[in-house]
């Protein structure tokens, strides 16, 4: 009695064992390019990299800094999440009132100004954002 009833209790474990294992390893991912602009010499970076399915964009960073082709810091605020500091060894700077402005180049050509920061903003797959160094201006700080 006992014997058959821990036969029966082994029946789903031995099932299990002799089925091919199915794990999530394929996640969804898509691909955007990420454009590293400084508009006061006018020089560009471009980069290719994949981005989790509705992924925000500094997972994205990320990714390219872990391959050691990217370098950028952020700073944490408590309302807002994270505030892009500095990238490729160039930070923005309050004095000549500089900063990493963040825009995405929609698959239309359209080009926008997401209102959220790194740490929130999804691109659509094959978008492609531009991260411009530029200054701002007395309408930024009054609209932004
Ligand atoms: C001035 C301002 C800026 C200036 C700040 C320059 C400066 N040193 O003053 C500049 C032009 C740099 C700026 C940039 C951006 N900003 Co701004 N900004 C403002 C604004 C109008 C006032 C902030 C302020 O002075 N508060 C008063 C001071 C005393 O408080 P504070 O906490 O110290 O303020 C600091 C933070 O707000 C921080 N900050 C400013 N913008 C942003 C954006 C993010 C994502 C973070 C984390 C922090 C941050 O800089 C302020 C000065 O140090 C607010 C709207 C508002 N009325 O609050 C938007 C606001 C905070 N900004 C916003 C956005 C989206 C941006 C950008 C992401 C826009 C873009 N697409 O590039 C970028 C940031 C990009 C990056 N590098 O990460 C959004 C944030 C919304 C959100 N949920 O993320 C806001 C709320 C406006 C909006 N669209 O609704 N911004």
């Amino acid at each position: 009695m006992v014997y058959r009833d821990l036969f029966l209790l082994s029946m789903p474990l031995l099932t299990c064992l002799s089925c091919p294992m199915v794990f999530p390893t394929d996640l969804e991912e898509d691909q955007i390019t990420l454009i590293v602009f400084n508009s006061l010499i006018n020089d560009t970076k471009n980069y290719i990299t994949k981005i989790a399915h509705r992924g925000i964009l500094l997972g994205a960073m990320r990714r390219l800094q872990k391959n050691h082709m990217l370098n950028f810091t952020v700073t944490e605020y408590p309302d807002y999440g994270p505030f892009l500091v500095s990238v490729n060894g160039l930070a923005r700077n309050d004095t000549q009132k500089t900063y990493w402005e963040i825009l995405d180049k929609l698959q239309n050509g359209t080009i926008i100004r997401p209102d959220v920061g790194v740490g929130c903003f999804i691109p659509n797959p094959n978008d492609t954002v531009i991260l411009k160094f530029t200054t701002w201006k007395k309408k930024d700080v009054t609209t932004v």
